[in-house]
């Protein structure tokens, strides 16, 4: 039997059965339940303060938060070495990294033997939606880091009462990780959704290691939603009040780094906010879609706090974002002003810190910084986080806790793109929508290792998140089409198309509300728009631009659909199909080729 420091939450034989497994096999010296009382999160702090693991910060000017650095090999999620280990190659397809799990487990137990030795492994009960919930999911995460299990607490709900609602412990997602020695040439993001399992190791990043993000909330729910009926995408929600107080809700994928976070907390423009208009978060990152009784697509979000991008979050870009983020908040790879012990990013302010130390613990020279080489030279590291609690976002939504979730009315696609997505388009249907999804592109950013600002196809913003093969999930998509009576209507929009100099041309951010309101008004059917080859096109003048300095000619610029570059996509969305392979659905080619044919027309 093994021995715990403090009472096991669980009696299930099935959970302590797996636990005593991976302690036989990591070796860690203690063993710890965490609880999810603000006692036991407060000792972990002050141990983890105490060992250099985070930095305590000005408890006047930043209650209660805490910085954190990686280590400088270990910044963003890893694609190349995250893996989908199905039995068979093809169930996890061309477009994931596959091993076969018998030779993944062999390879991967050499890793974790021994690696928490000198360490204690603490044992995370946690959900995934709100515990008791029709949505609700639950794991348990062991790993040997503070940090993780401090993100964890802020992340998702954990403790006594999950371990309880797991019962028997019969279907949870048995979650391992250990920072082991952060080997970057051994890193593994490994998940098996055939055993409900995930195992990470040499990472002690975000994405890689708080298992119940992507790991379990988009890779292993995005299985199991196949298998039962339902959806797991990485879609913000957001609730638009109107002046009469009806709340529509919208969710909206995009890929990383690319505005959902800041699109769920956007305050709209004066002009909307004198007439009575509110908006309200749900969600920043990921969306748990079931039909309801009611024949409508409902959303929860499955997280209890945000991972958010630090760098271009400031006072007017995303003040809801900065707020929450001003207590009760764990900061990792941020600038250190050491005059008063504040943290600081790039985009926060005009005034870099006289005296700074960067995100890889160096002094840094604000005089130095060259914003072609953002990696070496800037403050905080491009994909600098911060996490934070929900419920401290000033516009969280009424609902956020709801187990029901919200009804959606529309599902909007986005990416960024330089030149051919205009600024917002509508589907002809589901499954004309469901083929916009699947050919989404937006250039890389650095959330993920790998070069930034490549074009690459990144279907419904999943690329890096679908547990099973792609042409399957299109599938999926396709088969949920045909059970929601009254399924949302589908947009994509892009708030990056740039001038010829490379500058934005859309003020994005808050202003994006007025794109949004003809969403909504093309929901409702209270707005003609033009039929183009790519989909319904708004007519310029129904884009509220009041309050804005631009141009008519310039909106219509944004609104324009090129059929030589789209034509180019359409070449390159074929190789792409090709790619995925012989599981893309007929329907989505016959899509394509009517695309091909209404842009040749
Ligand atoms: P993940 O957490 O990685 O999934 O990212 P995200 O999709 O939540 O992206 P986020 O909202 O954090 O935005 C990422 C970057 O895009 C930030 O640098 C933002 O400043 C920038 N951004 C967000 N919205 C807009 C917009 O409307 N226009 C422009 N130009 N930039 C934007
Ligand atoms: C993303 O990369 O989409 C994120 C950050 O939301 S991470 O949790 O690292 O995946
Ligand atoms: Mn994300």
């Amino acid at each position: 039997m093994i021995k715990f420091q403090n009472k096991p939450l669980t009696e299930s034989k099935y959970i302590l059965d797996w636990i005593e497994d991976m302690a036989k096999m990591t070796k860690p010296d203690k063993i710890v339940w965490i609880d999810g009382s603000e006692e036991q999160a407060e000792a972990l702090r002050a141990e983890a303060v105490s060992t250099g693991e985070l930095i305590k910060l000005n408890p006047e000017l930043l209650p209660n938060c805490y910085l954190h650095r990686t280590a400088v090999n270990d910044v963003a999620r890893v694609e190349g070495r995250t893996f989908i280990c199905t039995k068979k190659k093809e169930d996890a397809g061309n477009i994931n990294n596959w091993i076969e799990p018998g030779e993944c487990y062999a390879r991967l137990t050499k890793l974790f033997t021994g690696s928490m030795q000198g360490r204690t492994m603490y044992i995370i009960p946690y959900a995934m939606g709100q515990v008791g919930s029709d949505f609700a999911k639950y794991g348990i995460e062991l790993t040997d880091s503070i940090y993780v299990v401090l993100n964890m607490l802020i992340m998702t709900r954990v403790g006594a009462k999950v371990a309880e609602a797991m019962g028997d412990g019969k279907g949870f997602i048995k979650g391992l990780h250990s920072k082991a020695t952060l080997d970057a040439d051994n890193r593994y993001i490994c998940h098996f959704p055939e055993d409900n399992t995930i195992w990470s190791v040499n990472s002690g990043y975000g994405g890689n290691v708080l298992l119940g993000k992507k790991c379990f909330a988009l890779r292993i729910a995005s299985y199991l939603g196949r298998k039962e009926g339902w959806m797991a995408e990485h879609m913000l929600i957001l609730g638009i009040e109107n002046p009469e107080g009806e709340i529509k809700y919208v969710s909206a994928a995009f890929p990383s780094a690319c505005g959902k976070t800041n699109l769920a907390m956007l305050i709209p423009p004066e002009y909307y906010r004198k007439k009575g208009y509110k908006t309200w978060c749900v969600g920043d990152d990921i969306a748990w879609l079931r039909v309801g009784k009611d024949g409508r697509l409902w959303a929860i979000n499955p997280e209890n706090g945000f991972f958010g991008v630090a760098p271009g979050t400031n006072e007017h870009s995303n003040p809801n974002a900065l707020h929450t983020a001003m207590r009760d908040t764990i900061f990792t790879n941020v600038g250190l002003n050491t005059d008063n012990n504040t943290v600081w990013w790039e985009g926060l302010n005009d005034n870099p810190p006289v005296h700074c130390i960067n995100w890889k613990g160096e002094v840094w020279d604000y005089r130095k910084y060259d914003k072609a080489d953002k990696v070496n030279t800037s403050a905080a590291h491009p994909n600098s986080r911060f996490t934070a609690m929900a419920k401290n976002c000033p516009c969280i939504s009424k609902e956020f806790d709801n187990p029901a979730g919200v009804p959606i009315s529309a599902i909007i696609f986005g990416g960024r793109r330089a030149k051919t997505a205009p600024l917002v388009y509508q589907s002809f249907n589901w499954q004309h929508g469901t083929f916009v999804g699947s050919i989404m592109a937006s250039e890389t950013t650095a959330a993920a290792a790998g070069a930034v600002g490549v074009v690459r196809r990144d279907p419904m913003a999943m690329r890096p998140f679908v547990g099973y093969d792609m042409g399957d999930y299109f599938a999926h998509w396709l088969e949920m089409g045909k059970v929601i009576p009254n399924p949302p209507k589908i947009f994509h929009v892009n708030w990056f198309r740039t001038d010829d100099e490379g500058h934005f041309i859309w003020p994005g951010f808050g202003d994006n509300m007025r794109v949004l309101m003809w969403i909504l008004a093309r929901c409702e059917g209270k707005v003609d728009a033009k039929e183009t080859a790519i989909g319904y096109v708004p007519y310029a003048e129904d884009i509220n631009i009041e309050g804005l300095d631009i141009s008519k000619e310039t909106l219509n610029d944004l609104l324009s659909v090129d059929k030589k570059s789209w034509l180019e996509d359409v070449e390159n969305i074929k190789a792409f199909y090709e790619q995925i392979g012989e599981r893309v659905p007929a329907e989505l080619k016959e899509e394509l080729a009517a695309l091909e044919a209404r842009l040749k027309k």
